[in-house]
């Protein structure tokens, strides 16, 4: 059932849509008009012509022009006669047409068809975006965000929104995006890093905060964009990392529970998946034996790579999935070497951090850590990753007046939907994809 159908006063009812098809036959017209919820079959007697004088047939006639005219993707307003007939396919009812209003009328040819190339159809967003299953992806990332929201209020988080221009790098100086800013320069933000970890200082306590990131990252592959939407929170009077883990595990099960509450029977329908609500606690398997247990499956990560490569992810899941079911897991305990300044390292052996990544159906959706917040040994560990002290300048002045112990993470919005919703490309979840070569529209 289309959601604009709407009674009028006087019995009829009124609907508005997007033309899909028009069948017109000799002596009778179908049009199917579509939303964003359904379709709904709509008719008209034809009437082919009409006499001079006769102004109820030259309306008629004009009517079943206008319907012989009419072009996939018009917007259309019909008034008319709701009739129920079990034989009409599109939810056993039809709409008798009275009158119809070409609101916005489409030129004849559509630029895109249902088998065009991802790129094409990220030309043309709009009409991509003009389906159902497109509909309910952004449907879901409303849920999913507000659950999140909901999870941080009830548990007390005040929401941050952090400048997007910065003096410096707060990541990876690699992947800046430079702006001219008068008679300097500015950067992107690559994350809220420094200034969530403000917050702490700030006598905050717990924060989060949504909003865009911007990585200079010249790669096209299916999770990467130059600008994406980061979901952030950081932490006071942690423990370890442990603490912040466990925060994540609750925001995620907030997260999909409520999405599969409001959506679930829709994405079994269009997207073909049965949604899971994982358990708690993830299952956590610290970097180390996770690069065992994949080279025992036959994959060896590339020995430059001590990280874990898109495979080993991919692998390390696999191995999740099959004994333990789960479609989430914590890689834990990352070594020092592949880690940011800031990230603590284990008491008694500073070459492994208490950082994780988050890795949902094969692939990373996160990073989390605790923070470093002894100033003695956070300047040495900027040192000893080539960053000078000086250009950290106000970051580090947070660690010198009373800073609690904290940590936090960031994950990508995108990614999570990607992986929540079996998709092979962040572009197909990101309302308006950023890539090196997209800059439009
Ligand atoms: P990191 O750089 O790992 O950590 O980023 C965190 C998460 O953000 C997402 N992400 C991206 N998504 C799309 N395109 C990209 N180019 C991209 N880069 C990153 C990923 C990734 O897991 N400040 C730390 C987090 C923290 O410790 O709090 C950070 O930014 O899902």
């Amino acid at each position: 059932m289309i959601k604009n159908l709407a009674p009028l006063p006087d019995g009829t009812v009124t609907v508005s849509g997007w033309v899909d098809t028009v069948r017109d036959q000799k002596k009778v017209q179908f049009v199917v008009l579509r939303d964003e919820s359904g379709a709904v079959q709509l008719v008209n007697p034809a009437t082919r012509e009409a006499e001079d004088g006769d102004a109820a047939g030259q309306e008629r006639l004009a009517l079943t022009e206008t319907i012989s005219g009419l072009a996939h993707g018009s917007f259309v307003t019909v008034t008319g006669e709701l009739k129920h007939d079990e034989r009409v396919k599109l939810g056993g009812i039809e709409v008798k047409i009275g009158s119809l209003e070409v609101v916005g009328e489409a030129l004849p040819e559509t630029p895109i068809a249902a088998d065009s190339s991802l790129d094409k159809r990220m030309d043309w967003r709009f009409l991509d975006l003009r389906t159902p299953k497109q509909n309910l992806i952004f449907r879901i990332q409303t849920t999913f965000e507000h659950a999140l929201r909901e999870y941080w209020i009830d548990n007390d988080f005040i929401e941050i929104h952090t400048p997007k221009l910065m003096a410096s790098a707060s990541e990876s100086r690699a992947e800046l995006f430079e702006v001219e800013y008068f008679d300097t320069t500015a950067y992107l933000a690559q994350s809220p890093q420094f200034f969530k970890q403000m917050a702490q200082p700030a006598g905050f306590g717990k924060v989060f905060e949504i909003g865009p990131a911007f990585r200079a990252d010249p790669s096209f592959t299916s999770r990467h964009a130059t600008e994406f939407t980061s979901v952030d929170a950081e932490i006071s009077w942690i423990d370890s990392h442990e603490d912040v883990m466990r925060l994540h595990e609750e925001l995620m099960v907030a997260g999909i529970s409520a999405v599969k509450a409001k959506h679930g029977e829709a994405i079994a329908e269009l997207f073909g998946i049965e949604l899971e609500v994982p358990t708690t606690p993830f299952p956590r398997i610290p970097l180390a034996e996770a690069k065992q247990i994949v080279a025992a499956r036959g994959y060896e990560i590339p020995r430059a790579d001590e990280d874990m490569d898109p495979e080993g992810e991919r692998q390390i899941a696999a191995h999740v999935k099959e004994t333990l079911g789960h479609d989430f897991v914590f890689i834990t305990d990352y070594a020092s070497s592949i880690r940011p300044f800031y990230h603590r390292r284990h008491d008694g052996d500073a070459t492994l951090t208490n950082s994780y990544d988050l890795i949902y159906n094969g692939v990373e959706i996160s990073t989390g850590a605790q923070r470093e917040h002894r100033i003695d040994v956070l300047v040495e560990q900027a040192k000893e990753k080539g960053i000078d002290p000086e250009e950290l300048g106000f970051y580090l002045d947070f660690f010198r007046y009373g800073v609690p112990s904290h940590g936090g993470f960031g994950m990508g919005l995108a990614r999570v939907l990607m992986l929540m919703l079996h998709e092979t490309s962040i572009r197909e979840v990101t309302y308006l994809f950023r890539g090196p070569t997209r800059l439009a529209p």
